[in-house]
C-alpha cells in the first residue's frame, strides 16, 4: 500500500465508544467511585467528543434506554454534534425491570413479551429522532434450570417478536442481533451463539446482521472464523470489543490478547481489500465498562489498541499470502501474517496524527491536557456502592 493509501484506510477508522463506559461501573462485589466520572448522558457525549478529539477516529457514541434519557432527543442529538460526534448504535434494556425476571422477547407470558416489544419499539423511535442507523439488540433470555421451560417454545415466541420489531424498523437502519453463551443465565441462553443469531436473522431480511462481542464465546472459540463467515453472508453487522481473559471480562480491548485482535482484523483488511460486499459496512463498537480504570484514558487506550491492530493488518501482503496458501506453505503463509503483526506502526500512527492536526500522542495529550481534574472539580465524585447487600 503506498502511504497515501495508508493514511486514507487509517482516515476511514470509525470506532463507536458506550455511553455507559464513562460513567461508574462495577461488578456485583462493588462499584468504585472514579473522581469526575460522568453521571449522566450529556456528561457521558461530552466524554466520548474528548476521546474523539484526542483520536480522530471515535465519531460516534452508543446510548443505552433507560441508562441513558432525556425529554427531548433531538436536542441531545444536537449536542452531541455540537460536540463532534453523532449517536450511534442505540441498545433497548431488556434485562432490568422485575417483569422480564424469566425473560423478555422468550418470557412464557404473552403479556410480557408485548411489553418488551413495546420498550424496542420506543427505542426505535429514539433511533429517528438522533439520526442512529443501528438498533443492537441483546438478550438475558435464558434458562437457569433443565425443565424450566419449553426451549422450542422459546425460539418461536423470539421469532415472533424479532419480526414485530424489524418490521417498524425505517428503511436507512438496521437490526443487530448480539450472542451470548452464559450469563446471567446459566443452564441455556435463548440467543446462545453465532449460529442461532444467523438462523433468527435469516427469517427477518437483509438488514438483520450478527453482532459480535468478542467477550461473549466460550474457551477456544476461533472468533476470527466465526467474523470470516460471516463476512461471507453478508451477515456481520459489527463488533462489541473489550479484552477477556476468561469470558464476558469486559477489560481494554487488546489488553489480553493483541495477536488474535490483529487477526481478526487481517480478516476485516482481507475482505476489504478483495471487495467484499458489506465488508465496508461494520460497526465497529467498543463495550467495556471499566470498575477500577480511570474512563476517559480506558477509552482512548481502548480506541488506540483498536488503531494499532487495524494499522498492523494493512501492512500485510496479500499477494504473499495468497500465493503462500495456494502452494500449501503452511509456514510461509503464517509468515505473512507474523510479520505484518511484527511490524512497528508508532511511526506510522504519529505521522498520520500530525498529518490531521491531532496530538502525536493521544494518551499523553489527554494526561497533560488536565481533563481527569477538571471533571473532578466540575463533577465531583459519586458516593460508592453496589455489590452484595451487607
Ligand atoms: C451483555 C452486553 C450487551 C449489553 C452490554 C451492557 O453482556 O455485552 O451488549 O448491552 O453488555
Ligand atoms: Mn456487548
Ligand atoms: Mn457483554
Amino acid at each position: 500500500m503506498t502511504q497515501a493509501e495508508l493514511y486514507a484506510a487509517l482516515s476511514r477508522q470509525a470506532l463507536e465508544t458506550p455511553s455507559w463506559g464513562y460513567g461508574d461501573t462495577g461488578t456485583r462485589f462493588k462499584t468504585f467511585a472514579y473522581p469526575g466520572a460522568a453521571r449522566n448522558v450529556w456528561e457521558r457525549v461530552a466524554d466520548a467528543a474528548t476521546v474523539h478529539r484526542l483520536s480522530g477516529i471515535a465519531p460516534r457514541v452508543a446510548l443505552h434506554i433507560p441508562w441513558d434519557r432525556v425529554d427531548d432527543w433531538s436536542e441531545l442529538r444536537g449536542f452531541a454534534e455540537a460536540q463532534g460526534v453523532g449517536i450511534g448504535a442505540i441498545n433497548p434494556n431488556l434485562f432490568q425491570r422485575d417483569a422480564f425476571k424469566l425473560g423478555s422477547f422468550g418470557h412464557p407470558d404473552e403479556a410480557v413479551r408485548k411489553e418488551a416489544v413495546a420498550h424496542v419499539l420506543e427505542c426505535i423511535e429514539v433511533l429517528e429522532q438522533t439520526g442512529a442507523k443501528d438498533l443492537s439488540l441483546w438478550f438475558a433470555d435464558g434458562l437457569n434450570y433443565a425443565g424450566q421451560d419449553d426451549l422450542r417454545a422459546r425460539k418461536r415466541r423470539f421469532e415472533d417478536a424479532l419480526s414485530e420489531v424489524y418490521a417498524a424498523l425505517p428503511e436507512r437502519a438496521r437490526l443487530l442481533l448480539e450472542y451470548k453463551p452464559f450469563e446471567p443465565a446459566f443452564y441455556a441462553t435463548d440467543v446462545a451463539d453465532w449460529g442461532m443469531a444467523y438462523a433468527h436473522l435469516l427469517k427477518l431480511g437483509e438488514r438483520a446482521l450478527v453482532l459480535v462481542d468478542l467477550g461473549h464465546h466460550l474457551p477456544g472459540a476461533n472468533v476470527e472464523q466465526i467474523v470470516a463467515f460471516l463476512l461471507s453472508e453478508g451477515r456481520l453487522g459489527g463488533f462489541h470489543f473489550n479484552g477477556r481473559r476468561y469470558a464476558d471480562d469486559d477489560l481494554i480491548v487488546g489488553s489480553t490478547d493483541p495477536f488474535g485482535l490483529f487477526c481478526l482484523y487481517a480478516e476485516l483488511v482481507l475482505a476489504e481489500r478483495e471487495g467484499v460486499p458489506g465488508a465496508t459496512e461494520v460497526s465497529y463498537m467498543i463495550d467495556q465498562s471499566h470498575a477500577i480504570e480511570p474512563k476517559l484514558e480506558a477509552m482512548l487506550r481502548s480506541v488506540l489498541n483498536c488503531q494499532e491492530a487495524y494499522a498492523k493488518a494493512l501492512q500485510l501482503d496479500v499477494g504473499a499470502l495468497r500465493a503462500a496458501q495456494a502452494a500449501g506453505d503452511v509456514l510461509g503463509a503464517h509468515g505473512v501474517l507474523r510479520d505484518a503483526f511484527a511490524t512497528d506502526v508508532r511511526p506510522l500512527l504519529r505521522a498520520w496524527r500530525e498529518a490531521r492536526g491531532l496530538p502525536a500522542d493521544p494518551l499523553r495529550a489527554l494526561r497533560e491536557g488536565g481533563y481527569d481534574a477538571r471533571n473532578a472539580r466540575e463533577r465531583g465524585t459519586a458516593a460508592a456502592g453496589g455489590g452484595y447487600p451487607t
